[in-house]
């Protein structure tokens, strides 16, 4: 038995150009997987699969017009596949190469145009390596009823670069700016290989990774020994990691940095109270501890602070954990091992958790499990210095908290100037996600909570 793929109704218009045919004879489709691209003047759609089945007949070919009704593929059932093959059932030499030309096989089309977000991949070592996988918990966007997935073609703006949903796809699965690349198709429409076209270029032309920034002028080789004397040191595996992933975040982030204090006054009172009553537990309670439970505390209060944008930069998805980085500085470079479930652990927990973890960075002790899994970070360097600095995101986290030297201020109470213990707050934000005034709204509560002794441990 086979199916007839029919065009839907595309609304009113009755000769639309298809300028994508996205499946070849011989392929397996599943249902909804879309089968050709068509071209209106005002949007470019995609006509699904509205069964399972193996291409017996593609009868469509790029540059023809089509309205609602007209066959463009014919489906074999899978049982029916070695019968309806055997019948010669649509197995035109030309049509294969039409396919061909446009497709890259069944594997390669098993997601194309299929409009659920992409888990960012994972990247392959510390601390990039600390990204979550791909939360299986994480309520994805609701499926599109069966019924109206399989009658209606999946319309989307064509301006304002000219490409088909399926190139629009690969584009962004390479990190490629579409308005970057010309295109060579009719009406100047970009095709998928303009696209590999360009990374192509990009890559020899600039030898940096094409995911990070096409086009990107290549670091000149200068040679300094003409200036003086010189040595070269190869980088520690951990710089060289950690280098890939500062570049890549750099580059993938809008960053701002919002700037705020806190009065740590009562806080650090209340922490030199308890030291040594900690240290009679094996305790050293630093200020991070606290900073880490604050952080749990802020990151449940502004729910986008504790998310990450999906792949496909359309969807926001949410962590219902709360598990913050720590940037650790070791003699090999710095690593971020991550803290577990902040919000509901003690202070003296925390501290615990934390001694233990960057004494291990320190030996390099850590295992990859304690790199994977972060929300959020912070980075500390007031046992250092320094009044402010502007953190990198450690994408695809959207936040990273950074922490310079408590110093005593003259703060003016209304009446008069008193002495006042202030924390220097640096929180650095991708602004795709967060926005300036929820930025100043999320530090000045991260300072009220680190104010207030009781908000933070009640
Ligand atoms: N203001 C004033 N004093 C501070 C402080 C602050 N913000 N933060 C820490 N201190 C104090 C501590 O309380 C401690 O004092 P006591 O010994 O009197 O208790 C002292 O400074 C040393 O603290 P510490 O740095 O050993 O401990 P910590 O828990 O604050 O930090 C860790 C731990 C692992 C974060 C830290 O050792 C570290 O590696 N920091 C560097 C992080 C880094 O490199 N970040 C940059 C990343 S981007 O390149």
């Amino acid at each position: 038995m086979s199916t007839e793929i029919r065009v839907p109704d595309i609304g009113d218009f009755d000769a639309v150009e298809v300028i994508e045919v996205l499946v070849a004879v011989g392929d397996e489709v599943k249902e909804e997987q879309p089968l050709i691209t068509l071209e209106s003047d005002k949007a470019t759609m995609e006509v699904p699969a509205t069964a399972a089945g193996r291409v017996a007949e593609v009868r469509v070919t790029e540059g023809d017009k089509v309205g609602e009704g007209d066959v463009i593929v014919v489906l074999a059932d899978r049982d029916s596949g070695t019968a309806d093959r055997d019948s010669g059932l649509g197995t035109r030499d030309s049509e294969e190469e039409d396919g061909d030309e446009t497709s890259d096989g069944p594997a390669d089309q098993e997601n194309v145009g299929a409009g659920e977000p992409t888990p960012e991949t994972p990247p392959p070592a510390s601390p990039e390596s600390r990204v979550p996988s791909p939360d299986k918990s994480t309520p994805t966007p609701a499926k599109r009823n069966d019924a109206e997935a399989s009658q209606t073609p999946r319309a989307t703006n064509a301006a304002p670069s000219h490409a088909s949903p399926a190139v629009r796809k690969f584009a962004r699965e390479l990190g490629v700016d579409l308005s970057r690349v010309d295109g060579t198709g009719p009406k100047n429409r970009i095709r998928k290989e303009d696209v590999q076209q360009f990374v192509k270029q990009a890559v020899s032309g600039a030898g940096s990774a094409p995911t990070a920034a096409p086009g990107l002028p290549a670091q000149p080789d200068v040679d300094f020994s003409k200036f003086g004397e010189t040595e070269t040191l190869e980088l520690s595996r951990i710089r060289k990691l950690s280098a890939k992933a500062l570049h890549a975040s750099w580059l993938r982030i809008p960053h701002v940095t919002q700037f705020d204090q806190a009065d740590i006054t009562d806080l650090e009172a209340f922490r030199k109270n308890q030291k040594t009553r900690a240290e009679s537990e094996g305790v050293k309670l630093t200020m991070l501890a606290f900073l880490l439970k604050a952080a749990g505390v802020t990151l449940a209060e502004f729910p986008d602070l504790n998310s990450a944008l999906a792949a496909d930069g359309e969807h926001l998805i949410r962590k219902h954990y709360y598990n913050v980085g720590v940037a650790v500085d070791t003699d090999n470079g710095l690593v971020v091992p991550v803290i577990r479930d902040v919000l509901n652990k003690g202070v003296f927990d925390l501290a615990h958790e934390l001694s233990e973890v960057s004494d291990r960075a320190r030996n390099g002790k850590l295992k990859g499990a304690d790199l994977q899994g972060g929300c959020f970070s912070i980075s500390s360097l007031g046992g250092i210095g320094g009044t402010a600095f502007t953190p990198i995101v450690n994408s695809p986290e959207v936040g990273i908290l950074g922490v310079s030297r408590a110093a005593m201020q003259p703060v003016w109470n209304g009446s008069e100037f008193v002495p006042r213990l202030m924390l220097p707050l640096s929180l650095s934000y991708d602004h795709r996600v967060i926005d300036g005034a929820v930025a100043a709204r999320i530090t000045g509560f991260l300072a009220d909570v680190l104010g207030d002794i009781r908000k933070l441990l009640l």
